[in-house]
């Protein structure tokens, strides 16, 4: 054994490690760090273990008075300790809450998600049908010459369905263009028959606006020439079209007239208790094909053409065409 320690001596080192411990405490950068000091300063192989181990030497008297004092000291550290790394972890949170700061006030990012316009949406279905009949999709101008919308349709100049079908004129023989036909005009003047067409496209009328007319409505026309064609392949078309469109409802056929078919129909459908016309139709006029250099002994062909506005309506129970135009969102929204 060492020479005898004097209280005084063992209570200086205490002192001493006390100052060291809170200045290391203070001074430590990590949580990691801080459980480094504790073992360094409070573990079995620790510093006040050291001073402690010391105490052998002191007289018996004095040793509990050390004891005491390395008590408190012990806890004087464990608080430190605690309190630095209470104040680490309050910190550590304090930066990740202003990291990760959400200001539940801000503004949505919401981006509203547009979908296509019922007359778009119903158009693509008519011409879908069509397309799974065997028929090719034909577009043509807006703007078409006289002969294009009229003559070639076997509606020659002062012929009163030019009355009829009154059209916006853009010179003497420019104007636009009244129905779909003459996509398929033009498209026979390129193509030898067989053929079997659907023409979608925007048309003009000089119509005045109300519920049920617009001077600019979208039509589908469809038209299917070749050998041996009669009035049976229309109506079966026509009917299978259809019932493909509303559902397996009634389908009628009346006469009615067109310059350019003959015999021609206008079609009507049981809708919810009520026949309702929806288009028109006919075998080609012997005229229209002769007028394409087509030998009407030889070829013959049907046609037929609908309003999309009306389609849309009828299916949709829309009162008013106008509100297919207005861009009003509580209505485009529903669809
Ligand atoms: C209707 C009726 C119809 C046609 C269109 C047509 C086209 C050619 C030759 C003969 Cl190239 N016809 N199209 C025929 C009958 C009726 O439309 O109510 N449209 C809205």
């Amino acid at each position: 054994m060492s020479a005898t320690l004097s209280l005084q001596e063992l209570t200086d080192q205490l002192k001493q490690l006390e100052e060291q411990a809170s200045a290391e405490i203070a001074a430590a950068a990590s949580p990691a760090a801080l459980e480094a000091l504790r073992v360094a300063l409070l573990g079995k192989k620790g510093r006040l273990s050291g001073v402690l181990g010391a105490m052998g030497r002191l007289p018996a008297a004095e040793r509990p008075l050390v004891g005491q004092r390395a008590n408190v000291l012990k806890e004087l550290v464990q608080t430190q300790l605690g309190e630095r790394l209470a104040g680490m972890k309050g910190l550590a949170l304090a930066e990740k809450l202003e990291r990760e700061r959400l200001d539940v006030t801000a503004p949505s990012s919401y981006i509203p998600v547009g979908h296509r316009h019922p007359l778009i949406t119903t158009t693509e279905e008519i011409v879908d049908i069509f397309c799974g009949l065997g028929y090719r999709v034909e577009e043509g101008p807006e703007i078409e010459t006289d002969h294009y919308n009229f003559t070639a349709l076997n509606i020659p100049p002062h012929h009163p369905a030019r009355d009829m079908q009154d059209t916006f004129y853009l010179s003497e023989h420019q104007l636009l263009r009244t129905h779909t036909s003459p996509v398929q005009i033009r498209h026979l003047e390129k193509t030898p028959p067989p053929v079997r067409i659907v023409a979608p496209g925007r048309v003009y009328r000089r119509d005045a606006v109300d519920a049920t007319h617009s001077p600019v409505f979208h039509q589908v026309e469809v038209l299917a020439i070749d050998e041996g064609l009669d009035f049976s392949h229309l109506r079966g078309t026509v009917t299978t079209f259809l019932q493909a469109f509303f559902g397996d409802l009634p389908v009628r056929f009346r006469a009615s007239y067109f310059p350019f078919t003959e015999p021609s129909a206008e079609v009507d459908v049981r809708w919810r208790g009520r026949w309702l016309e929806v288009m028109g139709c006919g075998m080609v006029d012997p005229a229209v094909l002769e007028g394409l250099g087509l030998d009407p002994e030889r070829w013959s062909g049907f046609a037929a053409g609908l309003g999309v506005e009306r389609f849309a309506m009828v299916r949709h129970g829309i009162d008013d065409i106008r509100r297919l135009y207005t861009s009003d969102l509580r209505f485009l929204e529903q669809f």
